[in-house]
């Protein structure tokens, strides 16, 4: 076997797994104000940033494809998260920003109502204080329209709700958007690796957990079901999320669907690399990238990853 290993070119030849800036997608995290770029002290290199600062740093962004979130103020939550679905909001605002200096960016948005809700939940609140899931796809169906209509490509629900895929399908097309994709995070899991996101977009539940809508780490089969039934309600992407603790249902899903897939390597994954380097237990760049090959080899064709910018670097 050692034959076809023994120089860079037999190597390169043989590869099975190439990784592409194409193939990764930067989140960003979007708060109000004007020349704001706060650190995310939990994610070394992560910024929030208003939209000023982002219009005026969208030309200096070598990834091709970007996720948008949301960042209210505490001041601008509510039970219902009626911030999340203003034509005028945050992320359609960034949206335009982007657009202007980039038509070409693919322009993703995440729909979901943690992070405008005041209690944190992905959804509204039933009075036994459970998300009412059908209250809450109506009102991802306006929040995803609103992006749409300023501009974004795709919509990527990732509020674990039933039938929030075929709800937002309906809410698109009826708006004149059916030109919009959705990028369904499908296979979601009730992770412990979210963490510095939620520090970084301030939206931890502020009781109890998500295992109520999000999917048990110990469930293999209920993630395929899930990405089934977002495929029949119109997804146009699947996702699975987190990543690397999760290879084998991005090789199920990949195996299960034809569908384009993408895999999230999420706040946690990523302060843990970071942390590693920092403490000289590993070389960087070396471990980030063979991580990324991974992901790609389990099936991923696109990877959401806040070192986006980084690889970019690194393999240019
Ligand atoms: O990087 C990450 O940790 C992503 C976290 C993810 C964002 N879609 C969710 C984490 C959570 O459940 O709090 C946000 C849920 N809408």
């Amino acid at each position: 076997m050692r034959r076809a290993r023994r120089t860079d070119g037999l190597r390169r030849l043989a590869s099975e797994t190439t990784l592409d800036k194409h193939d990764l997608i930067l989140p960003l995290f979007v708060v109000s104000g004007t020349n704001q770029s706060v650190p995310v002290d939990s994610m070394p290199g992560v910024v929030r940033q208003s939209v000023d600062v982002l219009a005026r740093r969208t030309a200096e962004i070598r990834s091709s494809a970007v996720l948008i979130f949301g960042v209210p103020d505490d001041c601008e939550k509510d039970d219902t998260g009626s911030a999340a679905v203003r034509d005028d909001g945050l992320v359609p605002q960034a949206i335009r920003a982007l657009k202007a200096e980039r038509p070409d960016m693919v322009v993703i948005t995440d729909v979901c109502l943690c992070g405008y809700t005041s209690h944190g939940h992905c959804g509204v609140l039933t009075e036994s204080g459970e998300v009412h899931n059908d209250r809450s796809i109506a009102l991802l169906g306006k929040m995803a329209a609103a992006h749409a209509a300023a501009g974004a490509d795709m919509a990527a629900p990732s509020a674990m709700m039933d039938g929030q895929v075929r709800a937002i399908r309906e809410a698109l097309d009826a708006a004149g958007l059916g030109h919009t994709c959705i990028m369904s995070y499908a296979s979601k899991f009730a992770s412990a690796f979210y963490g510095p996101f939620r520090d970084a977009a301030r939206s931890a539940p502020g009781f109890g957990d998500r295992r109520g809508y999000q999917l048990s780490p110990a469930n293999r089969r209920e993630a395929l079901r899930e990405a089934m039934l977002d495929e029949a309600e119109g997804a146009d992407w699947l996702m699975v999320k987190p990543a690397m603790p999760y290879l084998d249902i991005v090789s199920d899903l990949r195996a299960g669907s034809r569908l384009p897939l993408a895999a999230y390597h999420v706040s946690g994954e990523y302060a843990m690399l970071k942390l590693a380097a920092k403490a000289g237990v590993i070389f960087e760049r070396e471990a980030v990238l063979e991580a990324m090959t991974c992901i790609r080899r389990a099936g991923a064709d696109a990877i959401i990853t806040y070192y986006a910018e980084e690889i970019c670097r690194w393999i240019d």
